[in-house]
């Protein structure tokens, strides 16, 4: 079936075949006279689609092509959601909405995420709930239990460090990492998998899993076929793979960009990629030059160590609130909340941020630094208190949220606040 160089230009084979072709490609028994095998550059399969993944071997590259690190991105499917089905069995296969109690469909807060039964309703995140109510009033919905996600989360992340000789948690539910004994891409199936077992052995919950030369691609490939999908994407194959994608897929463009790109001819990747980089430059600034790079699947920053990003939570009022101290009394509580997460996990943060949303569903957002990392909790009352001083003006409050961000750990401490204002 390998014989080279007869391998069809898409060749569809199963696992166990490709291991054995990665195996002796490996030993260098397939590869004739040394010339280049060509194989190998997109690797995908989906256990929704077919029982037996398959995987398509293109010519293009060698499979065992490496040129600096191999990057896995790892997400969580439906996280919030696979976590309560595991707690339920009897919902798996229903469609389940994570989130504000939907009140019969008079409900005011939001979908925080659902199950993929359930999103073939037309119901996603962020969703106003009355709204998935409509869709889908026969959905079971469930609030959001944050401690138990935050355990799942905790032994999850312990358990990719694990097989990482580097690993950066990026957010509750997705981590970067370079895995331990990856040398090339054929290399990367079987840790790719052995971790996708080793998430369902241990949390009963399945996730997708991205391989790449960057980050970037990496997190585009592990969003490219959820859930429970694994795909590899090669150095060589990096720009075949990006481009007939939507612009919006790279990381930061959002509706709002990839608006301004539509309106310039721009809609996949691959046309981002062949713009020209003075012309994004004058458009975005310097947003431009990185939208570019990314769209060439090469990262613009060094990963940040310290792990995820931020970590918020916000509120909808049952009814919208008129009365300050109620106001600040949640936005406290939830500041409360936040600093107890981060305590346990032995972070502090520098940035915290207050969104209000007025009943006119207006809504502003305002933001407080710290001169240095803290992680003491009367700090954070009293900046909370600070921001919503200065928004809370009069009209009534429908939501309040509290973001807490720049996390780090290794400064030195600070005690009020009081010594920075
Ligand atoms: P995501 O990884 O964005 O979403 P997901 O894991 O639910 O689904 P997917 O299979 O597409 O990865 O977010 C992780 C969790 O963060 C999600 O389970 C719930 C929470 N979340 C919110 O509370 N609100 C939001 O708007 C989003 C996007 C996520
Ligand atoms: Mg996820």
């Amino acid at each position: 079936m390998f014989d080279y160089p007869g391998i069809p230009d898409h060749q569809i084979i199963t696992p166990s075949l490709l291991r054995a072709y990665h195996h002796r490609s490996t030993n260098n028994t397939f590869i004739p006279n040394g010339k280049t095998i060509y194989v190998a550059v997109l690797l995908r399969y989906s256990t929704r689609e077919s029982p037996e993944p398959t995987f398509t071997i293109r010519k293009g590259t060698h499979m065992t092509e490496q040129s600096g690190p191999i990057f896995f991105h790892v997400d969580m499917d439906s996280f919030y959601a696979s976590v309560e089905i595991r707690e339920r069995p009897l919902l798996a296969g229903k469609p389940v909405v994570v989130g504000a109690d939907p009140e019969g469909g008079q409900g005011r807060g939001v979908v925080s995420t659902c199950s993929y039964e359930a999103r073939s309703f037309g119901i996603h995140s962020g969703m106003p709930i009355s709204q998935a109510y409509r869709l889908c009033p026969y959905a079971t919905y469930l609030p959001v239990r944050m401690p138990l996600y935050s355990q799942v989360s905790g032994n999850i992340m312990a358990l990719l460090n694990r097989h990482s000789t580097e690993c950066w948690q990026v957010s509750i539910d997705e981590a970067y990492l370079v895995p331990s004994g990856v040398d090339d891409y054929g290399a990367a199936l079987p840790v790719a998998e052995k971790i996708q077992h080793d998430v369902v052995a241990a949390e009963g919950i399945t996730c997708s899993i991205g391989v790449g030369p960057s980050r970037v691609v990496a997190k585009i490939a592990s969003g490219y076929q959820k859930p429970a999908g694994l795909t590899i994407v090669t150095p060589g194959e990096t720009a075949r793979f990006l481009a007939p994608l939507p612009v919006g897929k790279i990381p930061g463009i959002g509706g709002k960009t990839a608006a301004e790109l539509q309106i310039a001819g721009i809609e996949t990747i691959g046309q981002l990629a062949e713009c020209d980089v003075q012309q994004l430059m004058e458009w975005f600034g310097r947003w431009g030059i990185a939208m570019h790079e990314l769209s060439l699947g090469r990262d613009i920053r060094p990963p940040r160590q310290g792990g995820q990003k931020s970590l918020g939570r916000e509120v909808t009022f049952a009814e919208d609130l008129d009365d300050r101290e109620q106001v600040c009394t949640a936005a406290t509580d939830l500041a409360g909340i936040l600093h107890e997460h981060l305590a346990a996990r032995s972070l502090r943060f520098r940035t915290v941020t207050l969104k209000v949303r007025f009943a006119n569903f207006r809504t502003i957002t305002r933001a407080f630094s710290f001169p240095r990392f803290t992680d003491d909790p009367g700090a954070l009352q009293q900046a909370v208190r600070m921001l919503l001083d200065a928004v809370l003006t009069g009209p009534k409050v429908r939501l309040v949220g509290i973001r807490l961000s720049a996390f780090d750990c290794d400064e030195s401490r600070q005690t009020t606040i009081g010594d920075y204002l």
